[in-house]
């Protein structure tokens, strides 16, 4: 079969004009990715051994056991741990926009090829380039929404992202294979700042370039300075200080609350349905265990207090260390006679929402710094942080430290 003359626009290779395209171009641009992508891919997949160490109540994710065989129980030292990665995720994940646009900017005329099936090896490929670009701008929008916004979703933002992640990494391992000798050989050579590359075999070279606009260096300069600009108004929101204040694209990583209280809170009690009624003096804790314990607050204040500087991450990339004060997830445990639990299945008052339930695992029972706690900074919890009673737990994503408990079943263990 032979094909017809390439119909007229961005199929004909003529129409492709500024000389700054070329392997090379692309090739920076590739170097960039190959260093940044595994980054933003294994913290990544780090959180979701975070978000899953007992992999029990918490998973909803369809066929996630598929993807359960690299986790881990997760540790709770350092205590930064989730505050550290999921940070990197977040800050990182930011920068590459601008490379990744750039990056399809450079090799755009590959995505034009005519004819457009040649070989299976060929066709194979193209499919497999098709899926990196959907998987990346599909894993960078949802990243990004989720920051910016929440629950806009029709589907799970967590479903979507992992298996997005391993569509992704799949094809993005596979093109880096393929393409390593041309990136380490285009690498090579570096052509002066206003010369057009040498023709190549990929055809990303112009054939009859236009004037140059701005210079190779003038066009890194910008997206570096993208790239740059994105880090400063996103880091601020791990990094904390005053770059928190410039943390313009993370709008929730901002302070709410008043005095000892005043710091970031995603859920607010009116929002997530918290009634003064449900939090008054009737409330109490359960305990489960080899026997059922119920503790009003004033019963958990006369319990040995412990207080621990910990963490809040969450998984939109924010956090900031807080001094909690409360009781001992161990203590709770002895209480019921499940010293040894392996895990804790912890309820809220909150309901239908998975964010109102977790399982922690037996590490972070038994970890000393695990607190259910009753206070922050020296003063009763706010509303807003989980009154009466929060667990805060070291290196714990923000999503598993469960605010307004009403009850912990300790398992046997
Ligand atoms: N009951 C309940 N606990 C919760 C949440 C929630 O929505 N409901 N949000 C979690 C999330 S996602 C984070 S990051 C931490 C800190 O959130 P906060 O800022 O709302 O306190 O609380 C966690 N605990
Ligand atoms: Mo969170």
């Amino acid at each position: 079969m032979s094909w017809p003359s390439p119909p007229p626009g961005p199929f004909r290779r003529e129409s492709w004009r500024s000389p700054l395209r070329g392997p090379w171009l692309a090739s920076l641009f590739g170097l960039v990715l190959l260093i940044g992508v595994p980054i933003v891919a294994v913290t990544g997949f780090l959180s979701y051994a975070a978000y899953d160490p007992a992999l029990g109540d918490n998973d909803l994710t369809p066929w996630a056991g598929l993807f359960r065989f690299y986790l881990f129980e997760w540790p709770t030292s350092p205590v930064w741990l989730y505050r550290f990665s999921q940070g990197v995720h977040v800050i990182v994940g930011f920068a590459l926009v601008p490379v990744v646009l750039a990056k399809l900017w450079a090799v755009a005329p590959k995505l034009y090829d005519w004819p457009p099936v040649r070989s299976v090896a060929q066709a194979l490929e193209r499919i497999n380039i098709f899926l990196i670009i959907g998987g990346a701008l599909f894993q960078l929008a949802t990243g990004i929404l989720n920051v910016q916004y929440d629950y806009i979703w029709g589907f799970s933002f967590y479903d979507a992202h992992l298996f997005g992640a391993w569509v992704f990494t799949a094809a993005f391992v596979t093109h880096a294979a393929i393409k390593m000798p041309t990136m380490v050989r285009s690498l090579r050579h570096r052509e002066a700042d206003d010369v057009p590359e040498p023709a190549d075999p990929d055809a990303l070279t112009p054939t009859n370039p236009a004037p140059a606009s701005l210079s190779r260096r003038v066009l890194l300069g910008l997206v570096g300075g993208a790239s740059g600009l994105l880090v400063v108004l996103t880091a601020g929101q791990s990094i904390g200080g005053p770059l928190r204040r410039l943390a313009l694209l993370a709008p929730r990583g901002r302070s709410y609350g008043e005095g000892p209280n005043d710091f970031q809170v995603n859920m607010t009690a009116e929002n997530a349905g918290i009634s003064s009624d449900d939090v008054g003096p009737a409330w109490r804790l359960e305990v489960v265990g080899t026997r059922t314990v119920r503790l009003s607050r004033d019963d958990l204040l006369a319990m040995s207090q412990h207080s621990e500087d910990l963490p809040i991450a969450c998984v939109e990339g924010w956090s900031t260390l807080q001094s909690w004060q409360g009781v001992r997830l161990a203590d709770l445990a002895a209480l019921v006679g499940r010293a040894n639990a392996p895990s804790v299945f912890v309820e809220s008052i909150q309901q239908g929402t998975p964010f109102s339930q977790t399982t922690l695992n037996g590490g972070q029972v038994r970890d000393p710094r695990s607190l259910l706690a009753l206070g922050v900074n020296g003063a009763e919890l706010s509303l807003d942080h989980g009154f009466p009673a929060r667990v805060i737990v070291p290196a714990n994503p923000g999503v598993r430290n469960t605010k307004w408990v009403r009850r912990m079943s300790f398992a046997d263990g």
